[in-house]
């Protein structure tokens, strides 16, 4: 007797997804011998509730709750998961459910997570951005006008220590810098421990508001195991901080969630720096979309998030920094060829920022292509100037005020010879 292919099961080309189901857009490669309906019937399967072989244990009420691929449009899949086969309230679990063992099958050549769509039963269980844009921008930095936030990394990225790290941030704070930004990978070293780093840093960011008149506010890395992050963010409080930043996908998505509720509680606004994305986002043909990372990390509630810059030195198309921005910014996003529709209702924005390579030439592109709700975030753009830190961020502030002023950046350096020395010495090259 032949056996059945359990798989075909998990297709259903007629099936129209109910308004509380998760709907996941795939790109899938079969592997050579394998055609495109047996893959994605084990993608299907795979990530819902099938194996490869025909179940004796299996019963109706368990079959009504399967994923069911229903739409081909190439490479491009669409599956419909119901809502029963997911934890609410848990990222962890949808991750290894619709982005879990599908990525190894022998059956797959490639397979890429494209976008999901998530309904609005599954999205009411998290609290999104506690902030969010309009908070970072009227309860932060009471900013009526709003222009780019000028962000700052001290460079070298690790190896200063705290004195020498915190001068950097004062001569930056003092330039026109409004956030200053630890690292990705500066947590507590031994030449810069994570308290001293703290004294020292709201110490000079108090000093640098006195003197400037201007907020000025400190993204502090606490990445760390979780209890040591939950201690850090009340570091961050009893210094009068107003943010905490972390590497999202390194501390791991139930340890973001852990941080998120933590800020709500201390009225922090958390910064999610995204390294190791590229790990797995950036091959168009395997891994999971920095999309749907951005998604996630909006969701469970950072306030900002790095999308990248199209000119800098990190890779991200024009069109992948545009539909970040979109999926950060708007509360409705409409379908297209590689992008779910979403409606995020009560989940607030989250301000794109922008960062990798850039320096003033290279302002004008990013706030045209990002509008003037961001953050532009300079590390060697600034410490590199070749008159150093301080005329570093004038450079970088004149080349944000020149672009609000549609101004071209010459004419503005006749009256700022920081910025004139940035264009002589890096004009408007794009990084690498
Ligand atoms: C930028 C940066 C940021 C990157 C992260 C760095 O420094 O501090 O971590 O922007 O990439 O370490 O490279 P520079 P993305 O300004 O000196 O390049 O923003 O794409 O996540
Ligand atoms: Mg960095």
């Amino acid at each position: 007797m032949k056996m059945k292919d359990p798989y075909m099961d998990f297709i259903d080309t007629k099936y129209k997804p109910s308004s509380t189901d998760v709907v996941v857009l795939f790109r899938v490669e079969p592997a050579k011998g394998m055609s495109m309906k047996e893959a994605i019937g084990r993608v299907a399967s795979e990530s819902s509730n099938g194996t490869w072989a025909e179940l004796t244990t299996l019963k109706e009420h368990i079959r009504k709750i399967r994923a069911r691929a229903f739409y081909f449009n190439g490479n491009y899949v669409k599956v419909a998961y119901p809502i029963e086969l997911f934890e609410l309230g848990s990222i962890p679990q949808l991750i290894s459910s619709v982005a879990g063992n599908i990525f190894g099958m022998k059956a797959l050549k490639n397979l890429r997570l494209e976008d999901m769509e998530l309904p609005k039963v599954y999205t009411d269980a998290f609290k999104g951005p506690q902030f969010g844009l309009d908070g970072v921008y009227d309860k932060i930095f009471k900013m009526k006008k709003r222009r780019p936030l000028l962000a700052h990394v001290p460079k070298p990225k690790v190896g200063m220590t705290t004195e020498e790290h915190a001068n950097v941030a004062k001569n930056a704070w003092l330039g026109g810098v409004d956030l200053l930004k630890d690292d990705e990978n500066l947590t507590s070293q031994t030449f810069n421990r994570f308290e001293d780093r703290m004294k020292l840093m709201f110490k000079y960011r108090d000093y640098a508001e006195n003197e400037t008149g201007e907020r000025k506010s400190y993204l502090a890395n606490i990445t760390s195991e979780t209890k040591e992050m939950l201690r850090r963010a009340k570091i961050v409080k009893d210094y009068g901080g107003e943010y905490v930043m972390v590497d999202i996908l390194t501390i791991g998505w139930a340890a973001l969630q852990t941080v998120r509720d933590e800020c709500e509680d201390l009225g922090l606004a958390l910064h999610a720096h995204r390294a190791f994305h590229a790990a797995f986002t950036r091959n168009e043909r395997h891994g999971m979309s920095m999309l749907t990372v951005a998604k996630l990390a909006r969701l469970v509630g950072v306030d900002q998030i790095h999308i990248g810059t199209v000119v800098g030195k990190l890779k991200g198309s024009k069109k992948e920094v545009v539909d970040l921005d979109h999926e950060m910014t708007l509360q409705n996003i409409g379908e297209a060829k590689d992008v779910l529709t979403e409606n995020w209702y009560k989940i607030k924005p989250v301000v794109p920022v922008s960062s990798g390579g850039l320096h003033p030439g290279l302002v004008p592109y990013v706030m045209k292509l990002l509008g003037n709700e961001i953050v532009v975030q300079a590390g060697g753009g600034i410490d590199g100037h070749p008159d150093g830190v301080y005329a570093g961020a004038r450079a970088m502030r004149a080349a944000i005020e020149a672009t609000m002023e549609k101004v071209p950046l010459e004419s503005y350096a006749e009256k700022s010879k920081e910025l004139a020395a940035a264009l002589k010495y890096w004009g408007y090259s794009k990084t690498k």
